[in-house]
């Protein structure tokens, strides 16, 4: 047990089949905290049996009670899933903090009541989800009635990556379920618990053994490749890099299987000169430090108007420089470490070529000088720069810390061009107390989410995704039911 840890033993993450916790498969691979660095479970990765293990109990469960429950029946196990996430809320906050190192400011108030909340607004939507209709004429006159049925696709294959586990997880599974699908969920390796831990609930809940399921794994030539090319699996929903998209994109072409990407972004914030100023700082550091930077809505690229750049930069250091890094179990910590020591490799990369390529550092640039235990974590400085290219690698790749990059602009069309010179498209934050511009400047970001005057505010009913490589389709709301549904027309001849 970490000396951090004042709740106790770490959830040990084991795959989960058919209602049971199972070990098994080719080999393990550590789970390590990454504030301290230390080990806190050894996790068995599947190989291709466990999966297909895992799938067929999918595929059975589908034939069973599960594949003939009506809509009332699984909004009300769903919501039943969501109490259990908040009965057992201390485990969960745990298990997530001791995975991923987060604060527990950060995942109390986001990602476990999060994940709660995923359940209950899939039970709600699913009430309400409809098909279309249509009358037709025949030539005898008789007509004829369309109508189309919607039904759950199979088994969804649900590949999820590490910087909010179980928010990402949730809000795929859920609507999933609320469809009569059922899943089999691949975590990421650095984060195995909490999906683990939802298995249990979902067994409390009344989920019929093989709706939900959990492999535990890699990815390539591990779980996640054996999931995505399994034929068992209907469709596939993934959240990660853009680069695993395209790979996870080349098994589902085996098949013609189905899929919905969240990948990378590289999102910028748009500045004006007539934002509110606190407000602007305050949000703005928010998106570019909330989760150490390892938010994929997050800030890496800050533009802001002339005559405000030199008094928003300086507050904007100053905000950074009261981020207080420590431990995660902490309620005053607002800083936590990277999720693991080679992406703090790759962070520090981007750092030093900053420094290379002639940056000026705002602040930070390197890793801080902790004390006792937490020495040995992936920790790093909150870091802002100003004065480089536009074409620099720091400013067109995602660097996923805690970063950013800050640029003057002089007029509201170099904003627009600014924002949209990426091969990214996933969100954006304008800050501006002017309607008719925060109007114009919305419709015309390449993003797939907009905020004005906010960050990371969420109606769950909307459409969320991102344009260009981050991403394929919409989730969410109605848009979540498209994807985990298939239409079928029936034409009845009057
Ligand atoms: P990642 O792509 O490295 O891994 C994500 C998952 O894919 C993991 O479970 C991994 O094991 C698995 N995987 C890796 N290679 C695979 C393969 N060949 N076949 C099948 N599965 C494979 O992503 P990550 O490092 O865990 O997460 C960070 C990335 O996720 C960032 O790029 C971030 O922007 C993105 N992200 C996007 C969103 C969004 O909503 N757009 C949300 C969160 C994170
Ligand atoms: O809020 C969500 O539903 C969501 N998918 C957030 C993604 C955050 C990325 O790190």
């Amino acid at each position: 047990m970490t000396k951090l840890d004042p709740a106790g033993k770490p959830f040990a993450a084991a795959h989960f089949i058919d209602g049971r916790a199972i070990s098994g498969g080719k080999g393990a691979f550590e789970n390590r905290y990454p504030a301290t660095g230390e080990l806190i479970g050894t996790v068995p990765a599947a190989d291709e049996a466990i999966v297909d293990q895992a799938v067929t109990a999918a595929r059975k469960a589908l034939k069973g009670p599960w594949g003939k429950t009506s809509e009332q029946e699984r909004a009300a196990v769903l919501r039943k899933v969501a109490d259990g996430i908040m009965r057992r809320f201390d485990e969960f906050l745990t298990a997530e903090v001791m995975d991923t190192g987060k604060p527990v400011s950060l995942a109390s108030h986001l990602d476990i009541p999060r994940g709660a909340a995923n359940f209950n607004i899939f039970a709600d939507q699913v009430l309400t989800l409809s098909a279309e209709s249509f009358r037709m004429a025949t030539p005898d006159g008789a007509g004829a009635l369309n109508y189309a049925l919607r039904v759950p696709r199979g088994v969804i294959g649900v590949v999820c990556p590490w910087n909010l586990p179980l928010l990402l997880m949730t809000w795929k599974v859920a609507p999933a379920l609320a469809c009569g699908n059922a899943v089999v969920v691949k975590p990421s390796e650095e984060t195995p618990s909490t999906a683990a831990l939802l298995g249990e609930v979902m067994n409390e809940a009344g989920v019929p053994p093989g709706v939900y399921n959990v492999v535990q794994g890699l990815g390539p030539d591990s779980a996640g490749e054996f999931l995505t090319r399994h034929p068992g699996v209907n469709g596939i929903t993934f959240t990660g890099e853009t680069r695993t998209g395209e790979a996870i994109m080349k098994a589902a072409a085996t098949g013609v299987r189905p899929v919905s990407f969240e990948l990378g972004g590289k999102n910028a914030a748009l500045i004006f000169a007539d934002c509110d100023l606190d407000k602007a700082v305050e949000g703005t550091i928010r998106s570019v430090f909330a989760n150490c930077g390892q938010v994929c809505l997050g800030t890496e690229r800050v533009y802001v108007e002339r005559k405000l750049f030199p008094e928003f930069v300086a507050r904007l250091k100053t905000a950074a420089e009261a981020l207080r890094a420590g431990n995660p179990f902490d309620k005053a910590t607002t800083l936590g470490p990277l999720i693991s020591q080679e992406h703090r490799s790759k962070v520090l990369s981007y750092y030093e070529r900053a420094r290379k390529e002639g940056a000026e550092i705002v602040t930070g640039g390197g890793i801080p000088n902790l004390k006792g235990p937490l020495a040995q974590g992936s920790w790093i400085e909150p870091t802002i720069w100003t004065g480089l290219p536009e074409t620099s690698a720091v400013i067109r790749e995602e660097i996923f810390g805690p970063c950013c990059h800050v640029a003057p602009f002089d007029s509201e069309e170099e904003a627009v061009a600014l924002a949209n010179d990426s091969p990214y498209g996933l969100a954006t934050a304008i800050w501006t107390t002017n309607l008719a511009r925060a109007h114009r400047v919305a419709a015309q970001v390449e993003v797939g989410i907009t905020w004005v005057n906010s960050w990371f505010l969420r109606d769950l009913r909307t459409p969320f995704g991102g344009s260009k490589q981050s991403g394929i389709g919409r989730e969410g709301g109605v848009h979540s039911m498209e994807f985990y549904t298939e239409l079928r027309n029936v034409c009845i001849k009057l």
